[in-house]
């Protein structure tokens, strides 16, 4: 397994579809350090700040350590042996398949398993079972760009790579923030700027994020209104000539009925609908005939009722300009998680088959039951993931198994996911961590090993296959994934009297590999030429990369032929239709939801190192100021945000980076970090009728004020900050406002921030202190006034602040944050440090949040320097900001130049 006392071992990080290659160091069984691959074509040695921070989210405490089950609901889960937890689960699944027949039982998967899983997975739904109930995350991520790239180019292959940005003249970025969520990629457009000032970058995205910040042209379209833009540009380039005829005529079809559709999309017309000047849409459009221009898209696109169509007319804009299959231009559909593209290749999806077959395609289900040695795959189309959880509430499916994905967070409308899988007669969840909201549901839980401990293969954006290596041995008795599923096919072939050995014989996920390659003889993603020892050999490879051949391909269709019956592109033909969901007067505002840039999803791994908090140590819902001031709500107050499907408390943070009636809420807080559950309480299961991805972009909602003048705010160094979390966590709910977290420092501490319309129940109040170590047997403070509402108690080591509890009408007293992070000498404090005010002391002011988390320093030192003139290069040379991994310099930029506007200005 690869796993010795101590070294070097190289992988790829298990966050975004960047996929950069990291060097692991290990020392007696743990990872000690991770570095950049300065090797690897992705990065180049480059890492950001969440793949710098890994070794600090490598938490043992919360780790599943062996296989549990519940006998019935209600009852607690029991440790047992993997023999008895997946005989139980073999049980379940056959006598459910028994009765009431293969579609009774489904499995859930993720963008962030290795190919080898998703294959394991995939086989064993389709091939052992016999049902395509086997749908994943990616349906939440990347089912749009799947569908738009077929509807198209007649196959899901992003046709671009990396290398493209440092020959593209322009730079098209829709619906995609990639200073945060591909922060690798972009210090890799950051250096062409800086060698190619003349580079130009449009930004299509209704916030002002800092990508869009530092764009030449940013079209903060109305949310939802990107075909109207993508038609309208169209319309421009017909009208002004500039339309590439040869290529048309020479590599694509269907350009005449767009043509027609075109004629009424004016840029006038989508000026109204997008809310952006029709000189802006004209001027975009030049630009991107111009070229050579690649397109960077994700989840603006995707994540909508019209994901396909905004995808599909954005290569429209490629096709009628000949902007593919060159140099430096094409649709580049960036991809989310680590291997949503791996996921895609094997068909890991309800609606897919292995190898870019599809499911409605019989002689394609042919092809694929004869590589497996099946009778046959079903031809019905599977549930996918809405679906699945519908059909769950509805008790047509009846048991399900989850891996790597926690649907109880990351799931829209939550309220139809939790009841759903409260409803289910059987829940599977197969993950690394025992605290995850999905865990509550689960009837068996699979401990699984997970990255730094398990081996296999990712594909990244640009179709480059890298491989994922063993550092050290899984933690007690978790297992790869991949050697889960087989097992369990194993027993329930037994079951249901079909040869689960013979279908799943593999001993090592290099063997489920070269079967994956097999598959792909003769298709479009043929790697028939890939193995484990071809790429240990020459490194991460691209493909197509077919037997015999001497590297993959850096650019797909260079011929401009396309996998398409003729072998022409199609045009795609669609009119703008707006989001699900439209502002009422009852909830006149718009919801769009994303990632911040230190934050993982939910939370599950990054949430676990303290100074990936400290970028944004609150959840807040942005809005504009005017929004905030008509509602009578100031900056930094505490809010209720009501949708037609839940309600979530939080703080409100005042920017005109959201336009007027937007709300922007961060997808990372769930039920662990936050009372109510986070985003997704608010969030529309509505989907895309040919992709079936969710719109979790777009929902409505109305805010208001609230009065919680009953602040508990509780702080300290604890031993084990995950176990803290972990007893936190159930208390949320039981406060009117509650988010909890960690912050970082040379101290990293556990923190949790609440607060009720009425006095704070004693008992709950003492089951917070028991975390923090309260009351203090030694080195304690306490400060009591309950008749005036005042209970604030500290407890000191040495010269150190360890914790303090302040229970009243403050919460203005974040400054002691940094006292206990931080270890200041607080001897000289005394009772200062409890008094009920909300000034800090002299020197100890809050030094808020931290901009850079290399040098760890805060963006007020920021401020303070850009005040006394500093620019970039002196903040960088005297503050060090942004001189280590990068993930911060689109920030200090934005800081500079809003400094150098309002010097202007006055
Ligand atoms: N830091 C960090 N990085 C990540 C992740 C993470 O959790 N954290 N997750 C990874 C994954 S799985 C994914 S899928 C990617 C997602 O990467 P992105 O898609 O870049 O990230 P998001 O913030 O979800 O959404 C991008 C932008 O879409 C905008 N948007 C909303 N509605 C519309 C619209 O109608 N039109 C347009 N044009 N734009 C709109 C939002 O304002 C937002 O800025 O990030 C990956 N990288
Ligand atoms: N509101 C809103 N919601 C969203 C989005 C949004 O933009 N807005 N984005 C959507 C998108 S694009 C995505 S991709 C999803 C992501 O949402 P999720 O799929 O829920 O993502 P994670 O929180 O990363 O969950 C991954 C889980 O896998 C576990 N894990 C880690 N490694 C392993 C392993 O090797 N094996 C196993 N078995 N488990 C492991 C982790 O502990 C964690 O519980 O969220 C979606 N939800
Ligand atoms: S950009 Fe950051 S998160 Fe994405 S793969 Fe690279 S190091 Fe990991
Ligand atoms: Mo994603």
């Amino acid at each position: 397994m690869g796993a010795s006392d101590a070294g070097e071992v190289r992988s790829t990080c298990p966050y975004c579809g960047v996929g950069c290659g990291v060097r692991i160091s290990h020392a007696a069984g743990h990872i000690t350090a991770v570095a950049g691959d300065e090797t690897h074509p992705a990065n180049f040695g480059k890492l950001c700040s969440k793949g710098l921070a890994l070794p600090k989210t490598l938490s043992r405490s919360s780790r599943l350590l062996q296989p549990q089950v519940r006998a019935s609901r209600g009852e607690p889960r029991v440790p047992v042996s993997w023999d008895v937890a997946l005989d139980h689960i073999a049980d379940r699944f056959a006598g459910s398949i028994e009765r009431h027949g293969p579609d009774s039982v489904a499995f859930y998967i993720s963008g962030q398993l290795l190919t080898e899983d998703y294959y394991v997975f995939n086989k064993l739904a389709k091939g052992l079972i016999g049902t395509n109930n086997v749908d994943t995350n990616s349906r939440l991520c990347m089912s749009s760009a799947v569908a738009g790239y077929k509807a198209t180019l007649g196959a899901d292959a992003p046709p671009a790579c990396y290398e493209d940005l440092d020959h593209a003249a322009c730079l098209f970025i829709a619906g995609s923030n990639m200073a945060f969520a591909h922060p690798v990629l972009y210090r890799r457009i950051e250096e062409a700027r800086r060698k190619r000032p003349d580079l130009k970058t449009i930004v299509v995205d209704p916030r002002r994020t800092d990508t869009a910040a530092e764009a030449d042209l940013h079209l903060a379209i109305a949310p939802g209104t990107d075909v109207a833009l993508f038609n309208a540009m169209l319309h421009v380039l017909l009208a002004e000539k500039r339309v590439d005829r040869g290529y048309i005529e020479a590599h694509t079809e269907g350009f005449e009925p767009l043509e027609r559709e075109l004629s009424a999309c004016t840029p006038e017309w989508a000026a109204g609908v997008c809310e952006i000047s029709a000189d802006d849409i004209r001027l975009a459009a030049r630009w991107f005939a111009e070229g050579p221009t690649l397109s960077l898209y994700c989840q603006g696109l995707n994540q909508s009722t019209s994901g396909t169509d905004k995808n599909a007319t954005l290569v429209n804009l490629h096709l009628a300009t000949g902007q593919i299959g060159r140099p430096g231009a094409g649709p580049f559909s960036l991809t989310g998680q680590p291997n949503a593209m791996g996921g895609r290749e094997v068909g890991g999806m309800a609606n897919l088959l292995s190898a870019h077959r599809d499911l409605s395609n019989a002689a394609h289900r042919e092809e694929v039951a004869k590589l497996w040695g099946v009778k046959s795959v079903p031809d019905k189309r599977g549930k996918t993931a809405v679906e699945l959880f519908e059909a769950l509430n509805e008790g047509t499916v009846r048991c399900v198994w989850i891996a790597c994905t926690n649907p109880a967070q990351s799931m829209p409308d939550q309220a139809l996911v939790r009841a759903a899988l409260a409803r289910a007669e059987l829940v599977v969840l197969q993950d690394c961590y025992a605290d995850i909201e999905t865990a509550r549901f689960a009837d068996v839980l699979l401990p699984a090993a997970t990255w730094g401990e398990k081996e296999g293969t990712v594909t990244n954006s640009e179709r480059r296959i890298s491989r994922v290596r063993a550092a050290v041995a899984p933690p007690g008795e978790a297992r790869a994934d991949w050697e889960i599923a087989c097992d369990f096919a194993h027993r329930l072939g037994h079951q249901l009297g079909r040869d689960g050995e013979r279908l799943f014989p593999y001993t090592s996920a290099e063997e489920v590999f070269a079967e994956h390659c097999e598959t792909t003889r003769g298709r479009d993603l043929d790697i028939t030429g890939l193995s484990y020892a071809v790429i240990e050999e020459r490194g991460p490879q691209q493909w197509p990369f077919p037997e015999g051949a001497a590297e993959g391909l850096a650019r797909l269709y260079t011929e401009g032929r396309f996998p398409t019956a003729s072998g022409r592109a199609r045009f795609h033909v669609a009119g703008y239709t707006a989001p699900a969901e439209v502002p009422t007067e009852l909830f006149p505002l718009r919801l769009t939801t994303g990632r911040l840039r230190d934050q993982w999803h939910g939370m599950t791994r990054t949430g676990r190192a303290a100074s990936l908090h400290d970028h944004e140590p609150e959840p807040r819902v942005t809005m504009h100021p005017e929004d905030l001031a008509t509602r009578g709500v100031e900056d930094g107050a505490l809010v209720r945000v009501r949708g037609p499907r839940g309600t979530l408390t939080l703080r409100a943070r005042s920017s005109d980076e959201v336009r007027r009636g937007d709300l922007f809420i961060p997808m990372h807080w769930g039920g662990r970090f936050l009372a109510g559950g986070g985003v997704n309480a608010l969030t529309i299961s509505r989907y895309d009728p040919h992709s079936f991805q969710p719109e979790l972009k777009h929902a409505i909602a109305e805010v208001e004020g609230v009065v919680l003048p009953h602040a508990l705010l509780a702080m300290g160094v604890v031993a084990d900050p995950d176990r803290a979390l972990a007893a936190l966590a159930p208390l949320l709910d039981r406060f009117a406002y509650a988010s909890c977290g960690l912050a970082g420092g040379e101290y990293p501490a556990v923190i949790l921030r609440a607060a009720c319309a009425n006095a704070i129940p004693e008992h709950l109040v003492a089951q917070v202190d028991r975390v923090f170590g309260f009351p203090a047997t030694r080195g304690g403070l306490s400060y009591d006034d309950r008749s005036a509402g005042f209970s604030r108690v500290a407890r000191r080591l040495g010269t150190r602040l360890a914790a303090v509890r302040l229970l009243g009408e403050s919460t203005g007293s974040e400054w002691l944050v940094d006292l206990i992070t931080q270890g200041t000498n607080v001897a000289g404090l005394g009772y200062q440090l409890l008094a009920p005010s909300a000034v800090a002391p002299e020197g100890a002011a809050s030094r808020g949040r931290i901009l850079c988390t290399c040098h760890d320093v805060p963006e007020a030192r920021v401020a303070e320097g850009i005040e006394a003139g500093l620019d970039l290069a002196a903040l960088q040379s005297t503050l060090k900001c942004g001189t280590g991994c990068g993930s911060c310099v689109p920030a200090l930029k934005r800081l500079c130049s809003a400094r150098k506007r309002e010097a202007v200005a006055a």
